[in-house]
């Protein structure tokens, strides 16, 4: 270890409509983004993590007026269960934002003035077929009319009502260029791969500017110097990103140290403003960009969407209720192929526990541990010399790190777990092969190597889930008496001869409770 400062890293969740309930693709994101921080902070970044709420916008004012309280109200009360959502999965967040907040305001009345003078904002009048759920104005051949008279979004399904109002425009159309040369000199900007293809081939189709404020409805960011005009929602919203470290002081410590952001994680639908908008706001206003933009793919309920209509929207309370959260975190990750689309179903989420969870890990840790407490007066084995069988294994456990560091650097966080689970594969494996219950009475000596390789195995397996499981890797960790939990300690060998606690289960196989009863 040197004392250089440790490099930094931040990393942020979209934040949230709070106009309803939080569902599992919401949790989804947030334990997704909470692994990466866990981990950076795990393998010695300075990692700064921001989540919060969007409250702004029409859509959170109609829901107000719908169940009668006022937006302030609502985005309040609703907040807090997304706040209080995030606590119960266990999200390290460092701050939760909240696009009511004071300095929020400031940050985002700052940057629209910043591309104010550098004439990239300009006065308009608009009309058109606007649709208050998508926000976005349609030209009348991208609406449909019905046949009780009104008129949809032919795209979205949604309603839309004509609609004429003076609004500021942003010059998007002058970016064009500059965001493809960006595109083609940082590739890694966007991934997946596929999301980069279409954001490419969607700006080289043109870019038309961007109505950016409404004189409709007051509940919003004010346009500085013009109080009848509040910010198009996605200007104040994309501006919490940097409100979370500092601007615009620019010059103080936090943004300083966190800005350009690391890594933006957000979902499949909110691309386009994430990688379109967003750089071309920060260019107008001379502010770096944001080095990568992860868009993670939809979960769905058995392959269906989630709609409260159809009644199949999971409250990641309950999910949590019936699994455990540390099971729910796993699952989540180690089920879907990070950046595609998921399912999860009771029978999914039962066998991962119970094959991956219960067997592959906690039967390993389980069987080597007792079998250190019955034999061998419960402490660390002492290892004798190593077959060629015991170094590929301690091998195949010191290369970890670095593959799955790889893998979380590229947000293939499927990926990270699969590595981990391939190696406890082998080691179940490997512990069967060897049969140390044969040795117990054959050769004792030689049983104790077997266990100090496969303990040795598990300790490293054990320090590298914690970002997933932080509460059953701390447990395993425990057991094996290791107290250093960070990943620079890896490295650090198992001291034979040490005591160890009396082992208890970790992973509990799943009973349904009618089986249970
Ligand atoms: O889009 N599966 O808020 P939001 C996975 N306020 N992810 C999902 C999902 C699902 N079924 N449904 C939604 C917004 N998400 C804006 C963001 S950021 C400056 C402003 C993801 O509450 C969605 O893709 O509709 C987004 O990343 C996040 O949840 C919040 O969605």
């Amino acid at each position: 270890m040197t004392d250089a400062a440790p490099t930094s890293y931040y990393i942020t969740t979209a934040i949230a409509y709070p106009n309803g309930d939080p569902h599992i693709g919401h949790a989804y994101e947030y334990i997704a983004t909470d692994v990466i921080a866990r981990f950076k902070r795990l393998d010695g970044f300075d990692v700064r993590f921001l989540t919060g709420t969007d409250e702004h916008g029409l859509k959170m004012a109609q829901t107000a007026t719908k169940e009668g309280i006022s937006t302030a109200d609502l985005a309040r009360r609703n907040s807090d269960v997304f706040e209080s959502m995030q606590k119960m999965l266990g999200i390290t967040f460092d701050r939760f934002i909240r696009t009511t907040d004071t300095d929020h305001i400031l940050a985002s009345q700052a940057i629209w003035q910043k591309m104010s003078e550098g004439g990239d904002i300009y006065l308009d009048s608009y009309s058109g077929w606007y649709s208050v759920r998508d926000e976005a104005y349609y030209a009348e051949g991208e609406t449909t009319l019905q046949e009780d008279g009104s008129r949809i979004s032919t795209e979205t399904g949604t309603p839309v009502e004509w609609t004429e109002e003076s609004t500021y425009n942003f010059r998007l159309s002058a970016y064009e260029d500059k965001l493809l040369a960006h595109y083609e000199a940082h590739p890694e900007f966007l991934a997946p791969a596929t999301r980069l293809n279409e954001i490419t081939s969607f700006v080289r189709s043109g870019l038309k500017d961007l109505s950016i404020s409404r004189s409709t409805f007051d509940w919003g960011v004010q346009v500085p110097g013009d109080p009848d005009h509040v910010m198009y929602v996605w200007v104040d919203a994309l501006t919490n990103y940097i409100t979370g470290v500092g601007y615009p002081d620019v010059d103080g410590d936090e943004f300083r140290r966190y800005w350009p952001a690391n890594l933006h994680m957000i979902g499949k639908d909110i691309t386009r403003f994430h990688t379109v908008f967003w750089p071309a706001f920060l260019m107008s206003a001379g502010i770096e960009l944001p080095k990568r933009v992860f868009a993670h793919g939809f979960l769905y309920n058995k392959g269906e969407k989630m709609s409260k209509s159809v009644g199949n929207v999971v409250d990641p309370f309950t999910l949590v209720e019936a699994y455990g959260l540390d099971a729910v975190r796993f699952f989540l990750l180690r089920e879907v192929s990070f950046g595609q689309d998921g399912s999860y179903s009771h029978e999914a989420i039962v066998q991962r526990i119970n094959a991956d969870l219960a067997n592959e890990l906690g039967n390993l840790a389980q069987r080597s541990l007792s079998m250190v407490a019955k034999n061998l007066g419960g402490q660390v084995p002492v290892p004798g010399d190593f077959t060629p069988e015991d170094s590929a294994m301690l091998e195949r456990a010191d290369a970890l790190l670095d593959l799955v560091r790889a893998h979380i650097d590229v947000q293939e966080l499927h990926l990270y777990l699969e590595t981990i689970w391939s190696v406890l594969g082998e080691t179940n494996r490997y512990f069967s092969a060897q049969e140390p219950w044969v040795l117990r009475k054959t050769d004792p000596a030689r049983m104790a190597t077997v266990l100090y390789v496969t303990l040795e195995v598990l300790r490293v397996a054990a320090l590298l889930v914690q970002p997933v499981m932080p509460e059953s890797g701390g447990k395993i960790l425990t057991l094996l008496g290791v107290e250093e939990r960070s990943f620079a300690t890896i490295a650090d060998r198992l001291v034979p001869g040490v005591d160890l606690p009396a082992p208890v289960g970790v992973f509990p196989r799943y009973v349904e409770p009618e089986e249970k009863a």
